[in-house]
């Protein structure tokens, strides 16, 4: 029929196969010829029996995400579905890979969903800032029941084939062959006989008694949402699944959908779903990959021992190194109380816990590091430590082993050098705790070998991390940019404003928690000792310190935290410490607005992320903005510090960082040429490359 759809008889069963490399994604190109099968399947009278199937790795994966943001070319996935309901024969989906989204609603579309064992469905728009708009709102309740549809759609998570057989979603599993399945089945149906209901004509399984209920979900999910508009339409379109007849709630979702796309938060998530995999093309495809068998770590300590659970996580061979046998002993036994964590909640089961510790070898001797491809030192931050560190593992590593230093600030430049390896060594900058966050800054050094690059981003991936390549300077690209975001922090205190206000322009502006609330938690110590190391001061927060205050741990800090509670408190004692330096300072405290307060920490940032840009730290912008959403919660529905840029005005930013750099002389306020090329190009790419 087209290259894209083709059509085959296997005695009266019709098998459709959609063909669309790499995810079988419903593009026009498919939905076109994908339409003129189905009217005509419907219409011959020797077909009994329709299968809708999919060549490749996957069922649809959903709509083409390209395509959104354009105009609609007809059909849309709506018709096709609307089409395939008219069908009297029975029609059959046979699912392998993934049926997501538009995919799993075309399936939704057929009389019966046949599954491959390891296959796996769900309706992921969410993520995406949007909701099924293909009929999956008021589809899939009407199959599993409204709370499981809630559940599924508001999460995006998909389910595994046993789970959607045993909720009603999948009529059969089979294991292997699903093609020859699927049409056996649909013969199966045909000898059968009978009328065949569509789904939407399915109603036992919603029930207004579940209401309550599920308003009770909703109200939940609400106080979790921070701002994001995708999951409250989603939870009402499946609410209007159960209060309004099919086709008024198929008209509603349609309406809530239109609305959606066409927002700034679903444009900012699609950003974000291309940006990720743009960050992790790295390397010509054609480098040959190192092999990596079995990882080292160094360092039994929180980090060290996140790292090593990260990669027993993804199924590696994990030695473990620590200089004692009393350290290696303790941080062994953290990594087995953290999976028994796990397993009491209910997210591993005790086989895959036994699993994964048994991928563990401990030692106390690098010689044991001898048959390791990659390893990963997680030792004191500092540099006559790591370089001691790598001076050892020269010694002992095999040849073409990759050497990695996780580091937040040192310079991988001067560690290679310490080694006779250069090319060999680079930097895993892995986010606490390390078996749990996604983010993984990869450090690329001056002589890291292209190979050795490659490899470890595609390692990233595999062990389910988002791998973002940096060059080399103080902080890489999160916590220079976390530096500039922190630079007015006290000024702003001692001008007037106070850290709860702050904190309160950060959460609504929907960042988890604001920097105080964050340092309380991290500990205040840390940026104390940091910046003694560096010789810097910052009046409040050394005050603080020097006073015992180090945050949650201490029970107060910027707030108290009283009874052991997680939950911050004003705290008097700060807000009087911050009028007496003020005083002290001769500083007048005035009224600071929420605007201020955005153009003295957000703003410095994007300029830093600008010179960031200029210096070739990060390759692009879009990689910015998954370091700081993946590794500091910046809004998800923002799509990151320099998507956020284009939204706020780069004009505007640039108009406010002129005004902020001429009152106060500060050089984080003082636009980066580069800041004002994208103000005239529009873009960031564009301009990055004429600094080039
Ligand atoms: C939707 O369906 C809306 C409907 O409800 C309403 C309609 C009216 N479109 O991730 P990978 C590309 S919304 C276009 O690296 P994996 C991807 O960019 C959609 N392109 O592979 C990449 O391209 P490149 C709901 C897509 O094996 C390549 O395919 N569906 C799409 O790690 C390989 O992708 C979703 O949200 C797409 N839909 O993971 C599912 N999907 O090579 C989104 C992928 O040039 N997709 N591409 O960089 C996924 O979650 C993963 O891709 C998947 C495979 C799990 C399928």
């Amino acid at each position: 029929m087209s290259n894209f759809v083709s059509v085959a008889r296997d005695g009266g069963v019709a098998v459709v196969t959609i063909d669309n490399p790499p995810v079988n994604a419903l593009s026009f190109h498919v939905r076109e010829p994908l339409m003129h099968a189905l009217v005509w399947l419907r219409d011959e009278p020797g077909v009994a029996a329709i299968v809708i199937a999919c060549a490749g790795r996957t069922f649809v994966a959903g709509a083409d995400i390209t395509e959104f943001g354009k105009p609609v070319q007809q059909p849309d996935l709506r018709a096709i579905i609307a089409v395939l309901e008219t069908v009297a024969k029975p029609t059959v989906a046979a699912i392998h890979g993934t049926a997501l989204g538009g995919g799993l609603e075309l399936a939704l579309g057929c009389h019966f969903r046949v599954a491959d064992a390891a296959a796996k469905l769900g309706l992921p728009e969410v993520k995406l800032g949007l909701l099924p708009g293909g009929g999956g709102t008021v589809r899939l309740p009407r199959l599993v029941g409204a709370l499981k549809a809630l559940s599924m759609i508001v999460s995006g998570t998909p389910i595994g084939a046993a789970e959607a057989l045993a909720a009603g979603l999948v009529d059969a599993v089979f294991e292997g062959g699903l093609t020859a399945q699927a049409v056996g089945f649909a013969s199966e149906m045909v000898d059968k006989g009978g009328s065949f209901t569509p789904v939407r004509g399915r109603d036992g399984r919603l029930d207004q008694a579940e209401l309550p209920e599920f308003d009770t979900q909703v109200g939940e999910l609400a106080k979790k949402a921070r701002g994001l508009e995708a999951p409250i339409a989603c939870a009402q379109s499946v609410r209007n699944a159960i209060t309004l007849p099919f086709k008024e709630a198929l008209a509603a979702e349609r309406e809530l959908f239109a609305k959606l796309v066409a927002g700034d938060q679903s444009r900012a998530q699609r950003h974000l779903f291309f940006a990720e995999r743009e960050a992790a093309k790295v390397g010509a495809k054609d480098i040959v990959r190192r092999k990596i068998a079995r990882v080292g770590v160094i360092g039994a300590g929180t980090m060290g021992g996140g790292i090593a659970m990260a990669f027993a996580n993804g199924g590696f061979p994990v030695t473990l190194l620590e200089t004692t046998q009393e350290a290696l002993q303790r941080g062994l036994a953290t990594i087995e109380k953290n999976y028994a964590v796990s397993v009491a909640r209910g997210s591993l089961s005790e086989d895959t816990k036994r699993q994964r510790l048994d991928l563990f070898k401990g030692s106390t001797d690098y010689g044991d590091l001898a048959d390791c491809d990659l390893i990963v030192e997680a030792v004191f931050e500092e540099m006559a430590v790591k370089k001691d560190v790598f001076g050892r593992l020269d010694a002992v590593a095999k040849p073409g082993a990759i050497l990695a230093t996780n580091t937040s600030y040192l310079d991988v430049n001067e560690i290679a050098a310490s080694t006779s390896r250069p090319q060999d060594v680079l930097g895993l900058h892995f986010f606490s705790p390390a078996n749990v966050m996604k983010l993984l800054e990869i450090v690329r050094a001056e002589k890291t070998a292209p190979d050795a690059l490659a490899t470890v981003v595609e390692l990233a991936r595999r062990i389910g991390k988002v791998p973002v390549v940096v060059g080399v300077c103080h902080g890489f690209v999160g916590n220079r940019m976390l530096a500039a975001r922190g630079s007015e922090s006290e000024a702003l205190l001692l001008e007037g404003a106070t850290p709860q206000q702050i904190d309160q322009v950060f959460t609504d502006f929907g960042w988890p928690m604001g920097p105080f609330q964050m340092g309380d938690l991290a500990g205040l110590d840390i940026g104390w000792r940091n910046r003694k190391a560096r010789g810097q001061t910052a009046i409040i927060a050394d005050t603080l310190c020097e006073q015992g205050h180090f945050g949650q741990k201490t029970g107060s800090g910027f707030y108290r935290y009283e009874n052991g509670s997680r939950t911050p408190a004003p705290n008097p004692q700060v807000e009087a410490l911050i009028r007496d330096k003020a005083a002290e300072n001769g500083i007048a405290p005035r009224a600071i607005g929420a605007e201020e307060i955005i153009e003295r920490t957000l703003y410095p940032m994007i300029n830093e992320g600008a010179k960031i840009l200029e210096e070739k730290i990060a390759a692009r912008a879009s990689d910015i903005d998954i370091v700081w959403v993946n590794g500091y919660g910046f809004p998800v529905g923002k799509g990151g510090p320099m998507f956020w840029a284009g939204l706020e005005g780069v004009d505007k930013i640039i108009g406010r960082l002129d005004h902020w750099h001429e009152r106060t002389g500060k050089d984080v306020f003082k636009p980066a040429p580069l800041l004002r090329q994208v103000a005239e190009t529009g873009a960031w790419e564009g301009a990055t490359s004429q600094t080039a």
